[in-house]
């Protein structure tokens, strides 16, 4: 093997062991506040108007939010035919800090298919955790409140 070919080669391995232990070091970054999901408010109907479930049927709503960086994912319990849910805050829903992203799925829980309320992928800030209130809009969501708590 000529020096030219080994040196790309060496410089190639070199990058791409760089790249994985950024990423290595990025996914084990420690959270600095907690995340709790405060109440989510969606339209009426569905975008083309059409109501979410047979017969005029109000949604039945489960959130599910997921922190790219740490992996973890939580669920809510579906609440039944409702537009509005205020969740209870005993518990954070995943923890974060700055510059995690956090991906965010609202929808009506069908037997067979289930409708997307909204999806919405959200980098957060320095910014966003000192106002420790985010309020959202996306899709058919009207309102997401989520909460940022720092860590003691
Ligand atoms: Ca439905
Ligand atoms: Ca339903």
């Amino acid at each position: 093997m000529d020096l030219f070919r080994r040196a790309i080669l060496t410089l190639s391995a070199t990058i791409v062991s760089i790249g994985l232990m950024a990423r290595d070091v990025r996914a084990q970054a420690e959270s600095t506040h907690d995340v709790y999901l405060v109440s989510v408010k969606v339209a009426e109907t569905k975008a083309n108007g059409s109501a979410w479930d047979p017969s005029g049927g109000k949604p039945d709503l489960r959130v599910v939010i997921s922190n790219e960086r740490s992996g973890k994912t939580y669920l809510t319990p579906v609440a039944k035919d409702t537009t509005f849910v205020k969740f209870d805050l005993k518990d954070p829903v995943v923890g974060v800090a700055d510059g995690d992203i956090l991906d965010i799925l609202v929808y009506d829980e069908d037997l067979i298919d289930h409708d997307i309320v909204g999806i919405s992928r959200k980098a957060i800030t320095t910014g966003i955790l000192e106002k420790k209130v985010l309020d959202m809009t996306f899709s058919r969501v009207e309102q997401l409140r989520l909460e940022f708590r720092p860590r003691k």
